[in-house]
């Protein structure tokens, strides 16, 4: 029985990532740190998830050169990298994947119902909404779980759990919609069924505890089972 799809948001629903580094290193340079990510970098840098924990664990496992940057500067950092990522996607940069808004749409047809389940911040889910569909994201969504409202993020199950007990479902009549290794765990360790298609920075990602894999969430590229659940 399927009554919701949670939909992780980085890399699930739209190609985020490439803004966020970005919009990071436009934040350094401003700032006249001498950090600078590459694409290489990054993707290695994400297997931390969360901005602030990002730029926590750079400065203190990677970076040759530090700054100590306590927690008031790293959210100083990474409200400025927001505020920088939210003006490109304002002004229309950011596109949502292949497929999400048709199955968005069929699942509303067919009375299953849609969550959000995601590390980063409510703001940053409202302006991709806003932005990509024209509608504010709490029209679509049941409950919207974010990385501001647990304590511990992916892969950590707790954003999965909050979705749950928001829905009031149980795991098993739901399927989390997956890009990335991190977000595989996080809802197979809230005992939720996985439908993962790697987004461009986790193609290499190990996703062999995934319950279903595909391309893109296109009706022609979803697994025949989830595409006779959904597409009815
Ligand atoms: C996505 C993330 C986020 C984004 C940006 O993880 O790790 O940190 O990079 O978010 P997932 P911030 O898709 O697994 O939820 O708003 O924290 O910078
Ligand atoms: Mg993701």
């Amino acid at each position: 029985m399927l009554k919701a799809l949670i939909f992780d948001i980085d890399g699930t629903v739209a190609e985020t990532e490439e803004f966020h580094r970005r919009a990071y290193n436009r934040v350094f340079s401003d700032e006249r740190i001498s950090w600078n990510w590459s694409k290489d970098l990054y993707k290695k840098l994400l297997k931390v998830t969360g901005g602030r924990e990002r730029l926590k664990h750079y400065e203190e496992n990677v970076a040759t050169n530090k700054y100590n940057l306590n927690s008031d500067e790293i959210l100083r950092i990474h409200t400025k990298k927001n505020e920088q990522y939210n003006e490109w996607v304002n002004e229309g940069l950011l596109h949502l994947r292949p497929g999400i808004e048709t199955l968005i749409y069929k699942a509303q047809e067919n009375n299953i119902q849609l969550a959000i389940s995601t590390s980063t911040s409510l703001m940053n889910v409202k302006s991709l909404f806003i932005n990509c569909i024209g509608k504010d994201p709490y029209t679509i969504f049941k409950t919207i779980a974010t990385g501001d409202m647990v304590k511990k993020k992916k892969p950590d199950p707790e954003i999965y759990l909050l979705a749950l007990r928001q829905l009031s479902l149980s795991p098993t009549e739901c399927i989390a919609l997956e890009d990335s290794y991190n977000g595989l765990i996080s809802a197979k360790n809230a005992k939720i069924r996985t439908l993962c298609s790697p987004s461009l920075y986790h193609r290499d990602d190990n996703f062999s505890e995934a319950d279903f894999i595909c391309e893109e969430f296109t009706e022609d590229k979803l697994p025949i089972e989830l595409r006779q659940l959904i597409f009815k």
